[in-house]
């Protein structure tokens, strides 16, 4: 097993990553800014870097400071967790280049899905069904462009290959605005990724999110864990993720699940990752691919039993995977509440001091989160407080536990969105499941 870990993050996930270390018997080192020293992850590390000051360009994003970190305490590993550098293939490049272990998927991997073009091309390559489209980026030929729309037929995207998770897109729902809203995607995309390269999609009006958790070993073994589904986003932030996806069948599970697997070992993959599709009129469409561990990883692992970041460690380590996919039995339900110190209804940022924190418990409660009373949440992060995760036998069982959860739960001193949680969680058509990624913005939310 590792020897030492170094965790490039902070909050919740550098605590679940502590916790999985700690069960492995891995050495711990917290990297943290000048504003975090007081996190709970930090106080229980084993040993503790500052890399910088807050603003995260100088101290999580700071690759120098977080290898050197590594090169200072003597560990043999880095995790990035997720955000920051978790998808950075350069940095995982540097990672390996020092001598160090990057724990996630080899550099050139992260950077083919990195550029979603060639992520895409990739995937159609290993039998992974995608969406119609260009298959390939768009060149300078307008009436080459306007006969492509008009074969997918409108509305279709226009999406760059630099982007991913709803950054660097439009919708075009006729002919008469194709042109200009190719020529301003590309600029936009020039500007904000510094590749001007796009695509085109066809656009699926209705679909819901689902997404595929595969884990694959440096052995050629590769599983799947089922499916999520993270339709239930506002402005492309998930607010609730559940598994299974409601309707989803055994068999479309096994099918699915199996594409990803054999596109895993197709593609050389290492350690944990995610397929994402839009699933519309019974259909799986690849979209992107997530070559890190995700927030919403808990309600795969309680409803298959295998802890994700573990068996991150393991892989890292060269060690099998020790799972068979015919080991891995999906059970019960489970679902997430993400918690965000911010206004239910403007949706503003609220950092501040926890004055009072009584997070629930009971059967089937899990709650992945890094506050405690007296903890200061700094306004220079995402605002993710924390996860609440209910399980049940059955879906109605879990929402019962989240719900009284959600009544449970106490955290004053900042606001929080736990009572969009409660709405949702009492709302007809989220109890009916199924709902599409445009539900809560366009229904839930919308004045009416
Ligand atoms: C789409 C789409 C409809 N049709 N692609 C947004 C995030 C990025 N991962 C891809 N996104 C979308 N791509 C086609 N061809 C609709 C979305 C989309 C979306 C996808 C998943 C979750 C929430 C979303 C919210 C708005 C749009």
């Amino acid at each position: 097993m590792l020897d030492k870990v170094v965790i490039a993050n902070r909050g919740e996930i550098a605590l679940r990553i502590l916790r999985a270390c700690r069960e492995l018997g891995i050495r711990t080192v917290a990297v943290h800014s000048t504003v975090d020293r007081d996190l709970k992850h930090v106080r229980l590390a084993d040993e503790t870097v500052c890399i910088g000051p807050p603003p995260a360009a100088d101290s999580y994003l700071n690759m120098p400071a977080i290898i050197s970190a590594a090169e200072v305490t003597d560990a043999v590993a880095i995790h990035p967790g997720y955000g920051f550098l978790s998808e950075n293939a350069d940095f995982a490049e540097r990672v390996e280049q020092s001598g160090f272990i990057f724990i996630g998927p080899k550099p050139e991997t992260i950077r083919l899905m990195g550029d979603k073009v060639s992520a895409i091309r990739a995937m159609q390559e290993a039998g992974v069904p995608c969406v119609p489209g260009s298959d390939g980026p768009l060149g300078d030929d307008a009436d080459e462009t306007l006969r492509m729309a008009h074969q997918i037929g409108y509305p279709i995207i226009i999406k760059a290959a630099g982007g991913g998770g709803g950054r660097g897109m439009r919708v075009v729902h006729s002919e008469a605005a194709l042109l200009t809203t190719l020529d301003l995607t590309r600029s936009e995309a020039g500007a904000a990724f510094g590749n001007p390269t796009v695509y085109m999609e066809k656009y699926l009006e209705h679909p819901r999110h689902i997404e595929i958790q595969v884990l694959a070993d440096t052995h050629g073994h590769a599983i799947h864990l089922g499916e999520r589904d993270c339709s239930m986003q506002r402005r492309h932030q998930k607010v609730i993720e559940e598994a299974p996806a409601p309707g989803i069948t055994p068999e479309q599970r096994r099918r699915i699940g199996q594409v990803c697997v054999d596109a895993c070992q197709r593609i050389g993959y290492r350690g944990a990752g995610t397929f994402e599709f839009l699933y519309q009129d019974g259909e799986f469409y690849f979209i992107e691919m997530n070559t890190r561990v995700q927030v919403e990883h808990p309600v795969t692992e309680l409803i298959t039993g295998v802890d994700i970041v573990k068996a991150q460690l393991r892989i890292a380590a060269g060690l099998p995977l020790g799972y068979r996919q015919e080991q891995i039995r999906i059970t019960g339900h489970a679902l997430e509440c993400r918690l965000n110190a911010e206004d239910p209804e403007s949706f503003i940022p609220s950092p501040g001091t926890i004055s009072q924190y009584h997070p629930p418990g009971g059967p089937g409660i899990r709650v992945d989160s890094h506050l405690y009373n007296g903890y200061r949440v700094p306004p220079n992060y995402d605002s993710m407080i924390g996860k609440l995760i209910a399980y049940g036998e059955t879906r109605e069982a879990a929402i019962a536990r989240m719900r009284g959860a959600l009544a449970e739960l106490v955290i004053e001193g900042i606001k929080t969105n736990a009572p969009l949680h409660r709405r949702i969680l009492g709302d007809a058509r989220f109890l009916d499941g199924g709902t599409d990624i445009h539900y809560l913005e366009k229904q839930l939310l919308a004045v009416r």
